[in-house]
Parts: structure tokens; sequence; C-alpha cells
């Protein structure tokens, strides 16, 4: 088991469209591992494979209360295939670290994705999951939840970036 550095927005690969997983092997096991390590210690409540400097399309989001049993979903190319209603709830992202700001969203997911056996599975989720999971797929095809704001809000976020950068280099 291992921590992984998560990568910070502007990084390019944050940007990139992910590929495929084709391979169910060892070493995704072993990505997967890694990923929900370092989501718990961040802590968040997901992690997608980009954010770890890795363009592959899996990741992991636990949900659960810090007092309920821990369910983690490791999810392999997953897909949104049906959304219903909407919801506009604050949003944090470990790659912008610092920043929060509410994002209109879909309010229940249905979610097609494969385990890491290469079975498919497909689950309805409706609050914070079904937040996570959009906000998760969206790592996966290269948009950040301020890529959300109005070009307003996302100029702010850029002029607000500059100074929390700063903040956490000298934190460093
Ligand atoms: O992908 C990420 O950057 C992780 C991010 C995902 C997220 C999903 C849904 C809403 C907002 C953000 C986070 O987990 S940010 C941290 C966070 O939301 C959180 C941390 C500890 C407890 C509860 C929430
Ligand atoms: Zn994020």
């Amino acid at each position: 088991m291992a921590l992984l550095k998560i990568r910070h927005y502007p990084d390019p690969v944050l940007k990139k469209v992910a590929a495929p997983v084709t391979e169910f092997d060892e070493s995704l096991r072993q990505l997967a591992s890694d990923m929900a390590e370092t989501m718990y210690a961040a802590p968040g409540v997901g992690l997608a494979a980009p954010q770890v400097g890795i363009s592959k399309r899996l990741t992991v989001i636990d949900c659960s209360a810090r007092d309920e049993e821990a369910q983690l979903l490791i999810m392999v190319n997953p897909e949104i295939i049906a959304e219903e209603g909407e919801c506009f709830e604050e949003e944090g992202c470990l790659s912008v670290p610092e920043y929060y700001a509410r994002v209109n969203r879909s309010e229940k997911v249905k979610v097609r994705f494969q385990d890491l056996d290469e079975q498919t599975h497909l689950i309805e989720a409706d609050g914070l999951t079904a937040i996570a999971c959009q906000h998760e797929i969206d790592h996966l095809d290269g948009i950040l939840f301020v890529d959300h704001l109005s070009p307003l809000k996302r100029s702010l976020f850029r002029k607000k970036w500059k100074k929390i950068q700063e903040h956490l280099t000298e934190q460093m």
C-alpha cells in the first residue's frame, strides 16, 4: 500500500480525457488500493486516477459517514447512463485545495461500471454519492468542478487561486 501524490490545478494531466482500462491485472488492483488509501488519508469522498497522474478510467468513491461501515466503490470505465433532477451543492476538489463553490449537478444518476474482475454493474445513486459520481467521471473527461462555474465566477476563482497557491507554497 502507498500514498500517492495528488496533482493540483493546473497540472496538464487533469485536462486530458483518460483512456479506457483494458487490462484487468494485478497492477490495476494495486493502483485502486493505493488510490483508496490516498482518498481516505486526504480525506476525501472520491478520487480519480488522473488526480494521481494516471490517465486511466478508474475512480474510487466512499461517501459513508464516519460512524458507518466503509462503503468503498471501485469503478472501472464508469459511465452515466441516465440522470434525473437537479441540485446545486457546494463542492471541493483534492486537486483544487482550499477552494469551494456551488455547482449544478443532476440529483440522481444511474452509473454503469466494471469492477476489478471485469464484471459489469449498474448502480442508482442520489445525494452525495450522485454528486461524487459526477465529479469523479468529470475528472476522467478532463473536467474540473471550476469548469462548471460562470465566466465571472471562473475569473474570480483564477484570482483567488493565485493567493491559494502562494499560501500552499508558504506551507511547504
Ligand atoms: O475528486 C476529488 O477531488 C475528491 C472530492 C470529491 C467530491 C465529491 C462530492 C462533492 C465534493 C467533492 C472530495 O472528496 S473533496 C473533500 C470532501 O468533499 C470531503 C472530505 C471529507 C469529508 C466529507 C467530504
Ligand atoms: Zn476533484
